[in-house]
């Protein structure tokens, strides 16, 4: 076996990947300085090198996705303002209210389709303000991709596009949680600014798919960022020598990338494992990127004893909520590892 925590194939998360030699070598050798001076030199190489690859003005650092998100939301929009975003996104699910406990902002959740969008209707009519003084104004629109709790899948270009039009017709900043965001480029098999092009902001994480072991990224104009950065101070952000794992980061732009498309193979090859055993229910359409969703429609085995039972075997995916499982390939996840773990998902179904 392979895996990122070597004696066990580690499918809970992409999370979980541990930093490459080259990385490693990276942070060690890293010039470092006081970040929030600007001084540090490696984080300002990452944060240009970021900004230049999204196609957008300016970057900054932060050391979460979560962060990254919520520091991106509180700069677009101001108080008593909706953020308008899928009833099944991160930011609404796993982000601990962050916009709402901290900013005073609103969410008003959209019901998110199978396919990880949000119907084009129902954004416009969410967007259109009024003159009713009843109503709370818009503040800006979130959407996410690759989408994380409707399976990894990936929204079409034009999607994008159609979602943008719309934000920009009310006058809305559209915000992209694309903590996937090169999973998603890698399957729609274009450069990432084909897909950031269509929004205003976008934050991505360096600490999943990429491996390294630290950080996201916000991008977006240079005035924008001037307010992320404030944000990201306000909310405890503002690190000193960050280069040490911004170096990671870098090779993890360079060298990480391309590749994600090994992670798709092996997932696909997972899902077409798993369709084969019987007592799971899996759409083999939605494995469009890394993760893979499955639920269990065989009544006598439930989901606490299937990941017990797959522990047991040295395999470990993740609970989703209700019958549904997730598993997540990774750098440190290999062909073989997959096929370990089709078969001990045999073993404790059978
Ligand atoms: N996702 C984690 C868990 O929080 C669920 C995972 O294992 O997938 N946006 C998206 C789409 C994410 O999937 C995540 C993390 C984040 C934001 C937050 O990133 P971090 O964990 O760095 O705060």
């Amino acid at each position: 076996m392979s895996s990122a925590t070597r004696d066990v194939v580690d499918l809970r998360s992409d999370t979980v990947t541990l930093p490459s030699p080259a990385m490693r070598e990276a942070m060690a050798h890293a010039d470092l300085g006081d970040d929030v001076y600007g001084e540090d030199p490696t984080v300002n190489r990452l944060e240009e090198l970021a900004a230049e690859m999204i196609g957008k003005e300016a970057a900054v650092l932060v050391p979460t996705g979560t962060m990254g998100n919520l520091s991106a939301v509180l700069a677009h929009g101001g108080r008593g303002e909706r953020v308008i975003l899928g009833d099944e996104c991160h930011i609404y699910c796993y982000e601990a209210g962050g916009a709402s406990a901290l900013g005073g902002l609103i969410y008003h959740a959209l019901p998110n389709r199978a396919d990880g969008t949000i119907s084009l209707d129902a954004l416009r009519e969410a967007a259109e303000t009024g003159a009713d003084l009843h109503t709370s104004p818009p503040g800006l629109i979130c959407l996410e991709n690759t989408h994380n709790r409707c399976g990894g899948v990936v929204l079409p270009i034009n999607y994008m596009a159609a979602a943008h039009a719309i934000a920009q017709e009310y006058g809305l900043p559209l915000h992209l949680d694309g903590a996937r965001i090169f999973n998603a480029a890698i399957a729609l098999d274009v450069d990432v600014r084909e897909i950031t092009r269509h929004v205003d902001s976008v934050q991505f994480c360096l600490s999943k798919g990429l491996s390294a072991p630290v950080g996201s990224l916000v991008v977006g104009s240079r005035p924008f960022i001037a307010r992320v950065r404030r944000m990201r101070k306000l909310l405890g952000g503002g690190m000193r020598q960050a280069g040490v794992f911004a170096a990671a980061g870098v090779v993890a732009l360079r060298e990480m990338v391309a590749r994600l498309a090994d992670d798709h193979a092996n997932a696909r090859t997972l899902a077409a494992g798993l369709f084969e055993i019987p007592g799971l229910s899996i759409n083999i359409d939605l494995v469009q990127s890394n993760i893979v969703r499955f639920t269990l429609n065989d009544g006598h085995v439930s989901v606490t004893d299937l990941l017990a039972g797959l522990r047991a075997h040295g395999v470990l995916m993740g609970s989703m909520g209700g019958t549904t499982v997730r598993a997540v390939t990774h750098y440190g996840i290999g062909a073989d590892d997959i096929s370990y773990a089709v078969q001990a998902m045999r073993a404790v179904l059978a």
